[in-house]
C-alpha cells in the first residue's frame, strides 16, 4: 500500500479463521505478501471475537500482537476492542467448570463455552501474555466519529455513562475473581440487535449523543441473518437504522467474507 493510500480500516468477527483473515489483508494491501504490515500510518481497528467457532483463535491474537507491533514502527496502528468470546475463552480460563452461585440451572464458563463453539486447542494455547493482552482491550472507542463496538447493545451503560468509565468499568472486573461480575459481562455482550427495529434510530441516536461519535460501528450479529441472506451472498458491510449504525460482520465463521471495510463507509450507489 502507498502511504497516499493511509486510512482507517475496521474489521469484525475473525473466530479462528487465521486463513481467511489474512487473505483479505494481503487482498486489501495492508499487509504483504510475507503477511507483514504494509499499510504505513494506517489504522486498523478489530472489533473483538478473535476466538471460538474456528480452528486458529490463539493464531490469530498472535497475528494481532504481532501486526500492532509491525504497524507501530512504521506510525500506524493495530489496536482492538473486546469481544463477547473474549469474556467466554477467558472466563474458562479463570474458573473453569466452577458453578455459578444462584441463578436458572447449572452454568459454568466452560458449559457455556462448550455450547458456544469453544475450541480446545486455544484453551491449551492461551498464555499468560495472551491473557495479559486480552484483558487490556477495551470495550468502546471513538475513532474519527464513529463509535466502535464489538455487541449492538446498549447493556455497556450498565458500567457507566461515558467511554472511560465503562472501559475502566470491564477492566477492572476482568482483573479480578468475581465469577458473577464476570458472567454479567459476558451475558451482556451477548445480548444484540438494540438498533434494529423501528425505534432502532432513535436508540441509536441515543447512544452517540451521550457516548460520542456520529455513527456506530459493530460486529458480532451476522448480517445475513438480517437481510434474509447466506452468508456467502453479503458483499459489504450493512448501513442501516437512519444511516447511523453500520454492521460489518458478515460471518466469517459460517461462509461469509471477511469484510475489511474503510471509514468513512460510503454506501454503494
Ligand atoms: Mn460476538
Amino acid at each position: 500500500m502507498q502511504d497516499g493510500d493511509a486510512g482507517t480500516f475496521v474489521v469484525g468477527d475473525i473466530h479462528g479463521h487465521r486463513d481467511g483473515l489474512l487473505a483479505a489483508l494481503r487482498a486489501e494491501g495492508i499487509v504483504d505478501e510475507g503477511e507483514h504490515w504494509d499499510a504505513g500510518t494506517s489504522r486498523l481497528w478489530f472489533l473483538g471475537d478473535f476466538l471460538d467457532r474456528g480452528p486458529d483463535g490463539v493464531g490469530v491474537v498472535d497475528d494481532v500482537m504481532r501486526l500492532s507491533e509491525e504497524a507501530e514502527e512504521a506510525g500506524g496502528s493495530v489496536r482492538a476492542l473486546l469481544g463477547n468470546h473474549e469474556v467466554l475463552a477467558l472466563g474458562v480460563h479463570r474458573f473453569g467448570g466452577e458453578e455459578l452461585q444462584a441463578g436458572l440451572g447449572p452454568r459454568s464458563f466452560e458449559r457455556s463455552w462448550r455450547l458456544n463453539g469453544g475450541v480446545d486447542a486455544d484453551q491449551e494455547r492461551l498464555t499468560e501474555e495472551h491473557v495479559r493482552w486480552l484483558c487490556e482491550l477495551p470495550a468502546l472507542a471513538v475513532v474519527d466519529d464513529h463509535l466502535l463496538m464489538h455487541s449492538d447493545t446498549i447493556e455497556y451503560l450498565s458500567w457507566g455513562d461515558s467511554i472511560d468509565e465503562i472501559n475502566r468499568q470491564v477492566h477492572d472486573l476482568l482483573a479480578g475473581e468475581d465469577i458473577e461480575a464476570w458472567w454479567e459481562c459476558w451475558r451482556r455482550l451477548t445480548t444484540r440487535s438494540a438498533f434494529r427495529g423501528p425505534r432502532g434510530a432513535q436508540i441509536a441516536r441515543g447512544l452517540l449523543d451521550l457516548l460520542g461519535g456520529e455513527r456506530i460501528v459493530h460486529g458480532h450479529s451476522v448480517i445475513a441473518e438480517y437481510l434474509g441472506l447466506a452468508p456467502a451472498e453479503i458483499d459489504g458491510p450493512d448501513l442501516y437504522a437512519g444511516e447511523l449504525v453500520l454492521g460489518i460482520d458478515a460471518g466469517l465463521f459460517a461462509g461469509g467474507p471477511c469484510l475489511i471495510v474503510r471509514l468513512p463507509y460510503e454506501q454503494p450507489e
